[in-house]
């Protein structure tokens, strides 16, 4: 099914967007933070069953403190009023913050993460590439912060500051109709001030990179401007929806006792200005600063790590350096480390080879090594399967 998220023309211009966009999304949060709800909102269909509604997990799950982290994806394609299409990956992360210890949890996202990035680091260094290959890069991660009045938690420093320097990470402050007004201006107030004490690395509306180049006019700049400063986005959502007999409009809604409240009142929450900064003013820079900062500073990083683990191999390797040295005004000078300054284009792309060798071996390995894992997980849910089964029989 495809939805319409409105006329964009406006807003849009500038930017040169193909016929159909790919973009992922991440949403990540304590469990039970409105993760799905909020899913549902952006997307205006439900797309994830929230909790409330049904029982993800069984009650011996539930009862696990040390229940795992999952990675449900779901795509689903929207459409504007221009008729450009997006195809919109979802990817949610139930279970995250449920361990008593969740190094695991930031480890799993973090893999999955940076296994894109390999991906694309292979396919660049093939002579012939796929022509079906298929870019799973994360380009936003939505980190969903639960309003404490004490701005964040450990486990919220620890995710970004793991997260930042991998993917756009964009915090939110979730369920914001069950803060007043000034409440939500406070816990504004101080979970920025933790990003900025503890330099935690989120997406940054700010940056040169958006606002230096040539398509930045004062329109772009004064928007992000005012991005930054509602930084981080008051959310809420809801899985229902309401039409009004009057003007026969349907509108998603809250309900309350006393009334209901529309998630997309900009006077209540700002959900319209991160869905319209997530599909349409910002999506291509959501894109652009993944493949030409992330991923970059990624790939140099990765094959960096590579060329000095091949040094020092090297440097292991008799052949190489055995005989190379010569001992001149009375210091030893490797011939060996004269000759990188001077490489000639045949070293280099030899070395370059060597290195995304090295690099392929090590994802291969990784690669089997997370076979093996979810072949275990596999199992195991298996297991509980058939004991779920068997007990149904029971009753
Ligand atoms: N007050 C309020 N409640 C919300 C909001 N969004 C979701 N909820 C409620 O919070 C509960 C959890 O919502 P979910 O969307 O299932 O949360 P989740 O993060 O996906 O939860 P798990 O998948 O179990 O980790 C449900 O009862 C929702 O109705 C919101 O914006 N405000
Ligand atoms: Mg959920």
């Amino acid at each position: 099914m495809v939805t319409v998220i409105g006329n964009s023309a406006a807003l849009r211009k500038r930017k040169t967007l193909k016929k159909s966009l790919h973009f992922t999304v991440m949403v990540a949060g304590e469990s039970g933070s409105g993760r799905s709800t909020f899913i549902n909102s952006l997307c205006d269909q439900l797309i994830v069953e929230p909790s409330s509604t049904i029982n993800l997990y069984s009650p011996e799950e539930l009862s696990n403190p040390e229940r795992d982290l999952q990675l449900r994806k779901s795509t689903v394609e929207l459409e504007d009023g221009e008729g450009v299409r997006i195809s919109l990956n979802l990817i949610d992360t139930p279970g995250f913050g449920t361990s008593l210890d969740n190094s695991m949890s930031f480890e799993v996202i973090q893999d999955y993460v940076k296994h894109q990035f390999d991906e694309i680091l292979i396919e660049e260094s093939k002579l012939r590439r796929n022509p079906r290959f298929k870019d799973g890069r994360v380009h936003v991660c939505l980190y969903f912060i639960t309003p404490t009045g004490h701005g964040l938690k450990e486990q919220d420093v620890e995710f970004i500051r793991n997260l930042g320097e991998l993917v756009n990470v964009i915090p939110l402050i979730a369920k914001s109709d069950s803060l007043t007004v000034s409440e939500l201006k406070l816990n504004k107030k101080l979970i920025m001030e933790d990003i900025e004490r503890f330099k935690l690395p989120i997406f940054n509306f700010n940056e040169d990179f958006f606002n230096n180049d040539e398509g930045a006019d004062e329109e772009t700049i004064e928007l992000n401007r005012y991005l930054s400063k509602t930084v981080p986005f008051a959310v809420m959502g809801s899985n229902t929806t309401h039409k009004d007999p009057a003007t026969g409009e349907t509108r998603r809604v809250r309900v309350y006792p006393w009334g209901t409240i529309d998630v997309f009142d900009n006077e209540t929450s700002d959900f319209v200005s991160l869905k319209n900064t997530l599909l349409i003013t910002h999506l291509s820079d959501f894109k652009d600063y993944t493949h030409e900062v992330l991923y970059e500073n990624y790939r140099m990083k990765t094959l960096g790590e590579e060329a000095d683990t091949s040094e020092i191999s090297s440097a292991r390797e008799p052949s190489i350096t055995t005989g190379v040295t010569s001992v001149a005004n009375g210091s030893t000078v490797s011939q060996h480390g004269a000759a990188v300054n001077g490489l000639d284009k045949e070293e280099q792309i030899r070395q370059e080879e060597q290195r995304l060798r090295a690099f392929e071996e090590r994802v291969q390995r990784d690669l089997i090594a997370k076979r093996e894992e979810i072949e275990a997980r596999e199992r195991e849910l298996a297991e509980i399967e058939r004991r779920l089964a068997a007990e149904r029989l029971h009753d």
